[in-house]
Parts: C-alpha cells; sequence; structure tokens
C-alpha cells in the first residue's frame, strides 16, 4: 500500500514530465533568488529555458559539500530569512557544519516523504513508534517525528542513548517499531540480552533504519537479533534530511521520492553520466525544495539506480543498498575497499560478534588494513590457540573473497565502544601526509 498512489504509482513517462517542469522552476528560482547558482549558471551558460528534456541536467554545473561550507551558515538560502521556519544541521566531523533551512512548505514535502518512507515499512496509525534517532539539530529525530505524528502514530521520542531506559521503555509501553541507525539497534539488542529482555517476545515487529552504511548480512543480523523486519531509511541533511529514499516490502532496494529528487548516477572520477544500472556516485538535484534547492549535489555515496517493476507497485525508480562512501573508501594493495564489503563477510564468521573496527596504518609505502573484531565470550576465552585459528579463517576469508591480505585482530567482547548513532568504523592512524 502506498501513502501518495498518485505519485507513488504513476506511470513513468507522467512521472518524468513532472519531473522535467519542476526541474526547470527549481534551475529559474536558484538563478533568480541565490547568487551563487547565479553566478555558476550564467558561467555555463545555462538558462532554465534550454533544458528540454531530463538529460539535459547533465549540462547544470555540480554543487559539493565544499560550496555549503564557503557559503555557511545561509549563503545559498533562497528566502528571506523570515520564511524560513525551521534549520537543521549536521555536525560533521571536520570544518563548518552544513546547514539545512525549511520554509513551511518544504517542512510539508520532508514530512510526506517520511509518511510514504513508514508507510512503505508497514507501519499504521495503530502503531507505537518509539524514535531512537537523536533529537536536535540532527534531521533523523524530527524528521522521523513529524511523519509518525502525521500518520497519528504513537509517538515515544526517545531520542538516542541512556539503552537501558530505551529497552524499559520499549517493554512496558509495548513500542511495535524502532527508529535508530542500524549500529544502534545492534546496541540495543545487545544490552536487552544482557538485561535478560527477550526482545524476540515483544510487540516490537518493525525497524526503520538508516543515517549510516549497513550490510544486507547486517539487515539479518538485526531481523534475527530482535525478530523484526529490518526496513531502510536513505536521506542527507543537503537534501531535507531522511526521505530522500525508503525501502517497501519487497527489501530489494529503495525507491527514490522522484518527484521530489532526481537522481543521477556518474562516475566518481569523470563526473561523466553513466547508464542505468552502473555503479558510481550517486547525485541528487532537489525539484520542490524552495529555501535551499540543491543543483546536482555529489553525495559521495556509491550506489546503482533500477528502473524495474516492484512487486508493491511503486513506479518510483530504486536504488541500491549504499555500498559506501567515495571518502571511505580504502586503497589497499590497490583494490578499492569498502567497510561495509567487510563487515558482509565478518558476518559470515560465526565465531564472532558484529562489532568492529577498521584500522588503516602504514607500512613502508604501502596501505595496511587491520579489523578488529569481537570474538563471542566463549570463543575469546578458549584462549590462544583458538583465536589465532579464527583471525587466520577471517583473513582467509577475506582474502578469499576480496584478494587482499589483512591482518585480524580478534578483540575480548566489548571491546569496541558501542554505538549511540553513526557508527565508527575506520579508524585512520596513518601519518596526515598520508590520508
Ligand atoms: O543521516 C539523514 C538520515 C537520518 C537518513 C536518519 C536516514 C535516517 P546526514 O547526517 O546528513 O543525514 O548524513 C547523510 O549518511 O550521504 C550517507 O552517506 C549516509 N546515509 C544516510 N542514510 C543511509 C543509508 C542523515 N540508509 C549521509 N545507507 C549520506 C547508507 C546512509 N548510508
Amino acid at each position: 500500500m502506498a501513502w501518495n498512489k498518485e505519485y507513488e504509482c504513476m506511470p513513468v513517462d507522467k512521472l518524468q514530465k513532472f519531473q522535467l517542469e519542476k526541474l526547470k522552476e527549481t534551475v529559474d528560482w536558484v538563478s533568480k533568488k541565490v547568487p551563487f547558482y547565479k553566478k555558476k549558471l550564467k558561467e555555463t551558460g545555462i538558462k532554465a529555458g534550454d533544458i528540454k528534456s531530463l538529460e539535459d541536467v547533465a549540462k547544470l554545473p555540480f554543487t559539493v559539500k565544499d560550496d555549503l561550507r564557503d557559503n555557511y551558515p545561509f549563503g545559498l538560502c533562497a528566502v528571506p530569512l523570515k520564511q524560513v521556519v525551521r534549520v537543521h544541521a549536521s555536525s560533521g566531523t571536520t570544518g563548518k557544519p552544513i546547514t539545512g533551512p525549511y520554509t513551511a512548505e518544504d517542512l510539508e514535502q520532508w514530512t510526506e516523504c517520511m509518511v510514504r518512507n513508514f508507510v512503505a515499512a508497514g507501519v499504521t496509525a495503530d502503531d507505537i513508534v518509539q524514535n531512537a534517532y537523536g533529537h536536535g539539530l540532527f534531521t533523523g529525530g524530527l524528521g522521523f517525528h513529524q511523519a509518525a505524528t502525521r500518520l497519528a502514530c504513537t509517538v515515544v521520542p526517545t531520542s538516542s542513548g541512556l539503552t537501558e531506559r530505551q529497552i524499559t521503555l520499549m517493554k512496558d509501553f509495548g513500542s511495535n517499531v524502532i527508529c535508530s541507525t542500524p549500529s544502534y539497534a545492534l546496541t540495543i539488542a545487545e544490552r536487552a540480552e544482557e538485561m535478560k529482555v527477550d526482545i524476540k517476545s515483544l510487540p516490537i515487529r518493525i525497524g526503520i533504519f538508516g543515517a549510516e552504511p549497513w550490510s544486507h548480512q547486517m539487515r539479518l543480523e538485526i531481523e534475527e537479533r530482535m525478530g523484526i523486519k529490518a526496513m531502510e531509511a536513505y536521506g542527507l541533511t543537503e537534501l531535507c534530511g531522511p526521505g530522500v529514499s525508503f525501502d517497501c516490502e519487497a527489501q530489494d532496494g529503495l525507491h527514490v521520492n522522484e518527484d521530489h529528487f532526481l537522481p543521477e548516477i556518474v562516475d566518481p572520477q569523470s563526473l561523466e553520466p553513466l547508464p542505468l544500472g552502473e555503479t558510481g556516485e550517486l547525485i541528487f538535484t532537489s525539484l520542490q525544495r524552495r529555501a535551499m534547492p540543491m543543483i546536482r549535489y555529489r553525495t559521495k555515496d556509491i550506489t546503482r539506480l533500477r528502473r524495474e517493476k516492484c512487486t508493491c507497485g511503486r513506479t518510483l525508480i530504486k536504488m541500491d543498498k549504499v555500498f559506501g562512501r567515495t571518502d571511505d573508501m580504502l586503497i589497499i594493495s590497490g583494490v578499492n575497499v569498502f567497510p561495509s564489503q567487510i563487515e558482509a563477510l565478518l558476518l559470515e564468521i560465526e565465531e564472532v560478534e558484529p562489532q568492529y573496527r577498521l584500522l588503516v596504518r602504514k607500512k613502508g609505502y604501502l596501505d595496511q588494513l587491520v579489523v578488529q573484531v569481537e570474538g563471542k565470550k566463549e570463543v575469546y576465552d578458549a584462549g590462544d590457540e583458538k583465536r589465532f585459528e579464527v583471525e587466520a579463517k577471517i583473513a582467509g576469508h577475506i582474502r578469499g573473497m576480496m584478494g587482499i591480505g589483512i591482518e585480524v585482530n580478534l578483540v575480548e567482547p566489548k571491546f569496541i565502544a558501542r554505538s549511540e548513532g553513526k557508527a565508527l568504523r575506520v579508524v585512520d592512524e596513518r601519518p596526515k601526509q598520508f590520508r
């Protein structure tokens, strides 16, 4: 069942006509309202009227994170602040944050996009939704909150952290839905096991997870440990937050809210558009936003797009689960490695917990990858010989599947810090000049 059947199940040719119209409107809007785009579009020599087909989007200039940083906080805003009713921001690990301003209309549209996500995940007005995404500047908390409220669910805004209390409330209130990052879901599952609370016997039945890459194997692990369906949300602050794409009952790719966001895939090096089905960097142009529209925003996320008939009836294009970010990509012995690939392989090993970290070190001129993964208690306690055996088994598995030699450190249970939000998977220990 779709929330907005008209748009979610629209015939593709009609949808594309709608997109083209909105694309022209957006280009016209930013060229008049945002000096940054006015200048960029002038340099490129493109006007809204030159856009005759959706493919013409490739003639428009890209926008990158640094453009947002350089214009911090409101330089890319297309409306006076008087019309801005909310501002979110992504903390960012380096430099200035990215700001996300919304007009009242933008907020409405964002809510709509997120309600589609909830409905596709199987959530109804009868559900009690425990929202364990961080509330505040991060878009996860309020993004999920406003949509669950619109759907008339019973919302429990726990925010992230205080894990024992999350579990107690989940039990006492009988929450049916949990919203969090996938890594925090695992933290909750683990803590519940320690508290001797059997999550599987609780009413919780659906999780909506996102905000960080997670492998298919991680999804299965969470489903198994919590006894729920693990559904997905994807998005980024620059575009609205979560609600850019979502998965449906088929759990086979995420439908992009295409009437709001026009996706493209480009080669991350040449930046040339790639045909449908090829893997590359995901680019988005927002089609209906007013406060801070984005033209060809480079997400740095790696995935591919598929236009195919979905069993759920939605015609919205699908993107694969995000594989990783170009800036998280490691090059080990000349092979491109994404943390999610290592994660998937680790989760196939029964002697370990799904808790890991990747340490990148320098050995001579080469990058060296050390995989730290927690052994299950009985395995770790069995002593050095068993540990070496499991380490060799994991290294062999990764060599066999990816062709790279890595070092594996089986560490004791609870060694790796538990995540309450986005997990820190990669620790770069290389000297600064080599990063
Ligand atoms: O993480 C928005 C969000 C909140 C999405 C809650 C889903 C749920 P940012 O903090 O700006 O926004 O981070 C955006 O997170 O470019 C991806 O690299 C990553 N990301 C988000 N969702 C997924 C996902 C929010 N489902 C960045 N799978 C994006 C993989 C994801 N990566």
